[in-house]
């Protein structure tokens, strides 16, 4: 039966009732909009990016259906076109769905999705950029585990391919605090397994291959030839795993992997993309990616990397030999002319997110290049880009990348690595690996010891009292120039700073305070302090620690392990912030 049904914006005929089937692509249906009154959710406020909570908090009634409204009450998506992408999680679909229906509501003129739901983030940012769409939606909670009873998120990007800036976030957020109704077509679910276009009430949905537009993107950046050369005369002795602890980036590795490059399937495993990312925790750190670091230590394999749940984290790991994301990032700005892309463009500057070690500030300096220390969060790296002052980026929490695209880009730091080895091993007759690289990196430019240690889904109110101490001791200059000797290896540290960071962005001159407390040592070593901007239960605290040491300070002490070589100050940092004392823990859950 067909019956007429008014809408705000226009009169159309509806199915009654509506049916469940999936819509056929080509099919053309016209739908009504209709209006559905909601109450306000408390605690809609995006993170360091976007919203992540758990899955059943997204499936309270209306929960997803407020946040999506209040993201189109902030932009002006009219006539636009929009990208839906995202990990392919638990709960996406249904959500995808959704968008589909509160976005062609809300007047969206086209929908660009990747098949079956799926675009890792870095593709949805070039998707975003190649198709110079409006903006997009990624579903994604990134490196938090999947399943009914974890996590799930919601971040929107810009027409740039970047995450929101606080701006459009702070607006949605304040959407969400006084929503009272939704807009929505009443329509059957649109079938996204399958490549095409379609119409959809007054919208169309273009149904998009996730991998293709990556693979090529990547294809134009580096010197597939060298790696494919290297990679074939070096089958014997120079071994390659990629795990994708089953997230996104499984398609993409496995195009890349083995049809792009040639090798086996063997040097790819956990690729199959689940809901639940198979009870795991994706992501690429040396606690939860163990599949990868067994294997790699078991089968003696020269380089080894992994990828995050949405595939922007990356993680470098051959036999004995584990990167951290600070050096990683330095590294690859320092080799940066071999990779055809910054040979073609040059680099226009380098920068780190605050916590992240200086290696890569030695870089730039060394090189002449413009660098910059932005807050943690991607977002913050997109104004730098847009405005050609930046080319290479990183993070300590596993993420780097360039302005190729604008988020973080897992693959695309595991094919600057082999790149980079290539070329490292072009003119050498002995096999250079990764440890060979950090040590000549280390003999040029000194080694910034760096560490994480995270308290996870502490009490709020123990993290938030750590912080105020900090804060009050910051005020009242009561730490600054008093020495801590660690118990254990007798080494002393100077208070010479505390401050609570802030940036205040070169570009737009927006300012974002209480970024994290920083103390810094008279030696030139740091701590720093921050609550995590992504956890969905509870707090989350991180401490940073970070030591220097010269590049002539000899090759044992170059090459020292990282525990040992940061001992002492993780003694000294522990003591002086009473962080067990006020968090009510012993040890933290993770160390990276
Ligand atoms: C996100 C952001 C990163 C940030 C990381 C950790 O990564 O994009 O910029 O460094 O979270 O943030 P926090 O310390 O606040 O938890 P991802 O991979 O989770 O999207």
């Amino acid at each position: 039966m067909l019956r007429v049904t008014s809408s705000h914006k226009y009169r159309a005929w509806t199915l009654s009732p509506p049916t469940t089937t999936p819509l056929p692509l080509r099919r053309v249906l016209t739908m009504s909009i209709r209006e559905i009154q909601t109450n306000p959710f408390d605690g809609q406020k995006p993170g360091t990016s976007g919203l992540r909570k758990r899955v059943k908090v997204f499936q309270q009634q209306n929960y997803t259906e407020n946040f999506i409204q209040a993201i189109f009450d902030s932009i002006d998506a009219k006539g636009q076109t929009l990208v839906i992408g995202g990990d392919g999680r638990y709960f996406s679909p249904e959500t995808v769905q959704t968008i589909l229906k509160i976005g062609s509501a809300n007047g969206v003129a086209k929908f660009i999705v990747g098949q079956d739901a799926i675009l890792s983030t870095p593709a949805a940012s070039n998707v975003i950029r190649k198709y110079k769409a409006y903006g997009g939606i990624l579903l994604t909670a990134s490196h938090n585990p999947g399943g009914p009873d974890k996590d799930f998120g919601i971040k929107y990007n810009v027409s740039n391919g970047g995450p929101a800036p606080e701006n459009v976030t702070d607006k949605i957020y304040e959407k969400t605090k006084t929503i009272s109704s939704y807009k929505i077509i009443e329509a059957p679910p649109v079938d996204l397994s399958k490549i095409g276009d379609t119409t959809y009430g007054p919208s169309a949905v273009s149904i998009i291959d996730s991998v293709a537009d990556y693979v090529e993107l990547l294809e134009s950046i580096f010197d597939f030839a060298l790696i494919k050369s290297f990679l074939s005369s070096h089958k014997d002795d120079f071994g390659v795993l990629f795990d994708g602890l089953h997230g996104v980036t499984g398609p993409y590795a496995k195009a890349l992997f083995v049809k792009v490059l040639g090798l086996p399937e063997s040097s790819i495993q956990n690729c199959v993309p689940l809901p639940d990312f198979g009870n795991g925790h994706p992501d690429p750190n040396l606690t939860y990616a163990h599949s990868l670091v067994e294997v790699v230590e078991k089968n003696n394999i020269v380089f080894g990397a992994a990828s995050d749940g949405d595939g922007d984290r990356n993680m470098i790991y051959g036999k004995g030999a584990f990167v951290t994301p600070s050096d990683s990032v330095a590294i690859i700005a320092h080799w940066a002319d071999v990779i055809p892309y910054f040979k073609k463009g040059g680099v226009k500057g380098l920068a780190r997110s605050m916590p992240t070690s200086k290696a890569i500030d030695l870089v730039a300096k060394k090189k002449g290049f413009e660098y910059f220390e932005v807050p943690t969060g991607w977002k913050f790296f997109g104004n730098l880009m847009d405005a050609g002052r930046l080319s290479i980026c990183g993070e300590e929490s596993f993420g780097t990348g360039s302005d190729h695209i604008r988020e973080k880009d897992g693959l695309w730091a595991v094919m600057a690595w082999l790149n980079i080895l290539a070329a490292a091993n072009k003119d050498s007759s002995k096999l250079i690996g990764i440890n060979d690289l950090l040590l000549t990196h280390y003999k040029t430019y000194g080694r910034s010891f760096f560490s994480r240690y995270d308290y996870e889904e502490v009490p709020s109110s123990g993290a938030q009292a750590l912080v105020d101490n900090l804060n009050a001791a910051l005020t009242s200059k009561s730490l600054n120039n008093t020495t801590h000797t660690s118990a254990s290896t007798g080494t002393s540290f100077t208070v010479a700073e505390l401050y609570n960071f802030a940036y205040t962005d070169p570009i737009d001159k927006s300012v974002s305070k209480n970024q994290g407390q920083v103390i810094v040592f008279s030696d030139g070593s740091r701590v720093v302090f921050r609550l995590s901007g992504t956890g969905s239960q509870g707090a989350t605290v991180r401490m940073y620690v970070e030591r220097y040491v010269a590049p002539d300070a000899g090759e044992a002490e170059l090459k020292r392990d990282t525990a040992e070589g940061l001992k002492g100050l993780i003694e000294v940092a522990l003591e002086l912030s009473k962080l067990k004392e006020f968090l009510g823990v012993d040890k933290p859950t993770v160390i990276t």
